[in-house]
């Protein structure tokens, strides 16, 4: 009868003994090497990378799932997305998933798992089946614009997605909510060896057929361009070929028309083109170097796809304007300067193209305003990227708050030390800004640098001159302050963005509206630090309103091997995740929990079978007393040496039942004692 029987290891940690960290990855290893990939810390759901498929999915799993309650069948990525389901259905309540883990451990799998897992089971009907087809198929598009190979995972999120899909009270979609974070559009212009571009890129030179990429003046092979690494092209495992397909049937499913699907593709193409304008220093009359484009022919091409005057782009790549009341002011760009335009040009455009396609997916999968909806939201983030050579140091107590406050403490931290700096452009630059957070942290414990080790005497020779180093829950991160003012600013310099509004091409010239003359203000735009803050403080406002479901995520080893499980790695995301932590709450939510022996002493005298004798073993009688009574199976769990508890209610239950129970045995003893007097 027991829940657990035939389980490997324990199901749920809060059953594990001892509870100790060693156990409790132990256990996960057990379970892991027997491809039991999920296991439950009470209700919170622990996932171990397969890598590899394993035949847990699909519509069968799905039925039973459906069928069973949470603590039925055994722990799977299906019943948390059941649970959460049928309480937002029948209990009216707002969930969010949220997943995390490090880069590589399957947070994104998970999401679509669970996508997948709701779509399955929330109705049928035309409308219905159309709503998730069109929010089940924002993932392909999404993925090949937003993800990339790199050394961790060969298909990394490089955004961070927050997806809410609304129910009507029937619980059927409706629609959904597409918010995006932070693409990593630095990855367009440059990514470290043996890592990608984003995918799109590999997809459309490896799937268009000839024709497209006639049209588009692109050649097949990728080593022709600048911005994709030679040598990194293919990804085992992946087709981009196919993946071109599925990208182009997901956004027709969508509702890109085909016009609106060749654009797109003539914006990623142009970026590629972008990456391979040469420039060089010309010297122009007056003496001073000054940049020029080496072969026309590319900007040629450029100007003709997007409807473009080759020299005017060529002027807004090679040259600044810039304007004050009386003036306007026009330099020469040297070389360096104009790669830097160039490149912040491609960047600009593949991100702005980015936060486009999402908009135009909400566009399809927007709920119309009136009806009352219930509110799934499901959270993917990019995963920390710090395993790497960083030595685990062993944190007893850590007060997050610390590292809140160095961050962005009002006015104080470092964000608003930043955006303060921004505000006088010229007088500073990003070693003033080093010099600025050595001066005001020198004594903070989590914050380090070469200035302040030097204070005190220590050398890290790891660390950079341009370099602080902050100390996170996580562990120690490096940043580099190089460009931080730049990236924090995120400027583009307005002749580019004049030169896009000025393109025939109507997608690309919709992604630079500030360069229309009319629009163009001059009041400054948010910082990128003052957008993300703001953004993540409407993300948390909208997860607090609503039931939180955990899947934390762990990846068990560094190469995306299957079958291999690094005890030392898995240890580390274990510690930084809290998983024992979680335990120990978890257990402490649980009513009651006792050895077998004490509570069969106690409540023995409940069954017949235990009372008034019994010689079986602790565990066995306390089995027999609870069947007995009929308590429900999720009402219990079954441990090593304990019994655990889960609602107050079946302790009153047992207790009454006892109470009864004693008052029957005294009367009986009353009623013999009156006998033989
Ligand atoms: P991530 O989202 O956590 O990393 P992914 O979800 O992309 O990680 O998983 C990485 C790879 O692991 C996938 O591409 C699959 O090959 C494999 N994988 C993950 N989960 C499963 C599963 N349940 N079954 C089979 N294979 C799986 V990052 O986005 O890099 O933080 O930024
Ligand atoms: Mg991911």
């Amino acid at each position: 009868m027991t829940l657990l029987e035939g389980s490997i290891g324990v199901e749920d940690l809060v059953l594990l003994e001892p509870l100790e960290q060693e156990s409790l990855i132990k256990n996960l290893q057990l379970r892991y090497e027997n491809r039991e990939i999920y296991t439950y810390i009470g209700n919170v759901l622990v996932s171990v990378n397969p890598y590899q498929q394993l035949p847990i999915y699909g519509p069968e799993f799905i039925a039973r799932y459906w069928d069973h309650t949470f603590y039925e069948l055994k722990p799977h990525v299906y019943a948390l997305a059941n649970v959460a389901y049928q309480s937002l259905r029948d209990q009216d309540q707002d969930q969010c998933i949220l997943i995390t883990g490090e880069s590589g451990a399957g947070k994104t799998e998970a999401s679509k798992l669970v996508m997948t897992y709701v779509a399955a089971v929330c109705g049928e009907g035309e409308r219905v089946n159309s709503v998730k087809e069109q929010l089940l198929q924002s993932n392909p598009v999404l993925e090949a614009f937003g993800n990339a190979k790199t050394i961790r995972n060969n298909n990394s999120s490089r955004f961070g997605k927050y997806m809410d899909i609304e129910f009507d009270f029937k619980g059927s979609p409706l629609g959904g909510v597409i918010t995006n974070y932070l693409l990593e559009k630095s990855r367009v212009v440059k990514h470290f060896e043996g890592e990608r571009n984003f995918h799109i890129f590999y997809q459309l030179l490896a799937g268009a057929d000839p024709q497209l990429l006639k049209a588009l003046k692109l050649e097949r092979d990728t080593d022709g361009y600048a911005y994709l690494n030679p040598g990194a092209s293919r990804v085992d495992g992946m087709d981009d070929t196919a993946n071109f397909k599925t990208l182009q049937s997901a956004m027709t499913v969508i509702g890109f028309s085909k016009e609106e699907i060749r654009q797109v593709l003539e914006v990623v193409a142009l970026v590629l083109k972008l990456g391979n304008v040469e420039l060089a220093d010309e010297f122009q009359a007056n003496g001073i170097p000054a940049s020029g484009i080496r072969d026309g022919r590319g900007i040629q091409e450029i100007g003709e796809m997007v409807g473009l005057n080759s020299v005017e782009l060529e002027r807004a790549l090679c040259s600044r304007t810039v304007e004050t009341a009386k003036e306007k002011v026009v330099t020469a760009l040297n070389v360096v300067q104009a790669q830097y335009a160039r490149d912040a040009l491609a960047k600009n455009v593949y991100s702005r193209l980015f936060n486009w396609l999402v908009n135009r997916i909400n566009e399809s999968i927007e709920v119309g305003t009136g009806e009352k909806r219930k509110v799934m939201g499901v959270l993917d983030i990019y995963g920390f990227e710090i395993l790497e050579g960083i030595p685990w140091v062993k944190v007893d107590y850590f007060d997050n708050g610390i590292i809140c406050n160095l961050i962005e403490h009002n006015q104080q931290g470092i964000l608003a030390m930043l955006d303060e700096e921004c505000l006088r452009p010229g007088v500073v630059s990003d070693s003033t800004f080093l010099a600025k957070l050595n001066q005001v942290f020198s004594k903070h414990g989590h914050y380090e640098s070469k200035v302040t080790q030097n204070a005190q005497h220590q050398y890290d020779h790891s660390m950079g001159l341009s370099c602080f180093r902050i100390c996170h829950y996580a562990g120690k991160v490096t940043y580099n302050v190089n460009s931080f003012i730049d990236k924090n600013n995120d400027l583009l310099f307005r002749d580019l963005s004049q030169a896009m509004w000025k393109a025939q091409h109507p997608l690309l010239r919709s992604l630079f509206p500030e360069g229309d003359p009319k629009q163009a203000s001059l009041k400054r735009p948010p910082t990128a630090g003052v957008q993300f803050k703001g953004s993540v403080a409407i993300l948390m406002k909208n997860l607090y309103s609503k039931k939180p479901n955990y899947i934390r995520c762990i990846k068990p080893n560094e190469h995306q091997q299957r079958g291999e499980f690094s005890s030392e790695l898995v240890a580390v995301q274990a510690r930084y995740l809290g998983l024992l932590e979680n335990v120990r709450v978890r257990r402490a939510g649980y009513a009651y929990r006792q050895t077998y022996e004490s509570f069969l002493e106690r409540y023995r005298l409940l069954s017949r079978s235990t009372w008034p004798r019994w010689d079986g073993g602790d565990r066995e009688g306390v089995e027999k007393v609870l069947g007995e009574l009929s308590v429900s199976s999720e009402e219990l769990a079954f441990g090593k040496t304990k019994i655990f508890i889960r609602s107050p209610k079946t302790l009153f239950y047992l207790e009454d039942q006892r109470r009864l129970r004693i008052q029957q045995l005294a009367t009986l003893i009353q009623k013999v004692y009156r006998g033989w007097r």
